[in-house]
């Protein structure tokens, strides 16, 4: 068969560069492999890579023999502020490996009741805050879902307490990390003398990861003064006492440090963009709306949520993971081969070739998924989903290198949403059309709505 793979016309320097939006990259390559396939080529300044969106190319680049994730051009920069924090570590630095065995008991299913009642806390806040501003007020979505993903990292994460909701401003941890990812992003596609010749930007970069470092350095120097008899179990007190059961080593300081810079970032940004876009969809869906209002009526009636109670909200889980489907809001992963191979059995790669995984394609190949642009949760109901390929859905990524915080978004994002439903009849004021905005992950645009309590659980 042939080899030749289809890329955009080159340009003198910048390759493909000019091919990609840079306020949303993201939906320009979506563009592209509508246009050019399920494996397409781009040529950035120092980078090459292949693109794909097909589920069956997807699913060789998860074959942990042949490829392993790759830290590409905005994660390398992001390294920047978050070092050798799990998700922008190299798979050969130890840290990795020592920081992935020390957290993973803290991130598995039984660790999840422990924090159950800090969740509350914190959607119980965004939702009195929406009871009393009343239903004749604008409620800008992705600016409250951040504020409570937030929170409830912190809190459940480091017992910290940011209080978005009793402040006007974001915290400046926010405005320091939207300002660096996107920073981080845009140096990823300039050339490198581009990028120390802007003085300002880079002024502001330096101040923003030393903003972000002294944040999670005064959470860090806080709990050591504890007293260690009342010091909690959560994130930072596994990170400050566990020892890797393997080889019996501790984190350092500066890795833990890493790792908050990483909790506070991973661990807000995607499940904020994830409840956001549900809540779009949901009014897009009136149908489904009613259903799922149905199901927590029935499971919750008037009660405050309790953790037996997730478990029996399984349409919310298929809502939350259809969203997740149309949109993945950490958008791609990387991969590079560990040796010289083939993709398809036609395409030669070389060791340390690159593989971009475009995830919102993935999810519409239209090889797995009928009518791939309409939202179905049924999609995900139990006995379909069983049937779908393997690699079809990689919200959350792929093998070792995948989402560590997977059981605690779903468990968040359930949660915000049931309670949402059981409190509250929400509308969009204006006519909306979804516009997606693009900081690295993906956010429905001036997304508004009002809301009313509902009378029957009053
Ligand atoms: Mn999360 C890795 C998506 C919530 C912490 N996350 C990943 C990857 C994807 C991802 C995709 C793989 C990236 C790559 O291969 O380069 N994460 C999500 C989504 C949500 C999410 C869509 C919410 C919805 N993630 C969270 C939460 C936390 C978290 C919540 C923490 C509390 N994620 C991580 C960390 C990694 C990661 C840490 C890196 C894991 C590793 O490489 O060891």
């Amino acid at each position: 068969g042939s080899t030749r793979i289809p890329q955009p016309p080159m340009r003198p320097i910048v390759g493909n560069a000019l091919e990609i939006d840079s306020d949303a990259p993201m939906q320009s390559m979506m563009r592209l492999a509508a246009d050019l396939g399920p494996v397409f080529r781009m040529s950035f300044p120092g980078q090459e890579m292949l693109v794909l969106s097909s589920r069956e190319l997807v699913a060789e680049a998860c074959d942990e023999s042949r490829f392993e994730k790759h830290v590409h051009g905005p994660l390398k920069h992001i390294r920047d502020f978050t070092g050798d924090g799990l998700f922008t570590a190299y798979g050969e630095e130890p840290n990795w490996a020592r920081a992935h065995r020390i957290l993973m008991p803290a991130f598995g299913p039984a660790a999840m009741r422990n924090y159950f009642d800090d969740m509350i806390d914190i959607a119980d806040q965004m939702l009195t805050k929406w009871e009393r501003l009343g239903a004749d007020q604008d409620i800008d979505v992705a600016d409250n879902m951040t504020r409570l993903t937030l929170d409830t990292i912190a809190l459940s994460g480091f017992g910290y307490r940011f209080n978005s909701f009793y402040q006007r401003e974001m915290h400046p941890f926010i405005d320091a990390m939207v300002r660096a990812l996107s920073e981080a992003g845009g140096r990823s596609r300039r050339v490198p003398l581009q990028n120390k010749l802007m003085f300002a930007s880079r002024r502001q970069y330096e101040a923003d990861a030393a903003l972000m470092h002294d944040v999670c350095d005064e959470l860090i120097a806080r709990r050591r003064q504890a007293d260690p008899g009342e010091a909690p179990r959560d994130l930072l007190g596994l990170m400050l006492s566990a020892a890797d059961p393997r080889t019996g080593e501790r984190l350092d300081d500066a890795n833990i440090r890493n790792q908050l810079v990483t909790f506070l970032i991973a661990g807000h940004e995607t499940t904020s963009g994830l409840l956001s876009f549900a809540v779009h969809l949901l009014l897009d869906n009136p149908d489904v709306l009613r259903h799922a209002r149905d199901e927590v009526d029935r499971v919750l009636g008037a009660a405050t949520p309790r953790f037996e109670h997730l478990s029996q909200l399984g349409f919310i889980d298929q809502i939350l993971r259809e969203t997740l489907r149309l949109y993945p809001t950490a958008p791609a992963f990387a991969v590079h081969a560990k040796h010289d191979t083939v993709l398809a059995e036609r395409y030669p790669l070389k060791k340390g070739d690159v593989l971009f995984v475009l995830t919102p394609a993935l999810h519409r190949d239209p090889s797995v998924w009928t009518e791939p642009e309409r939202f179905d949760p049924a999609r995900f109901a139990p006995g379909a989903r069983e049937n779908l390929p393997d690699k079809a859905w990689l919200p959350f990524g792929n093998g070792s290198r995948s989402c560590i915080g997977r059981a605690f978004a779903l468990q968040e994002a359930t949660l915000v949403l049931s309670m949402l439903l059981q409190r509250f009849e929400f509308w969009r004021p204006r006519p909306y059309d979804l516009k997606v905005r693009e900081t690295l992950t993906l956010k429905p645009e001036g997304l508004r709505i009002r809301a009313r309590v509902r009378q029957a659980v009053e």
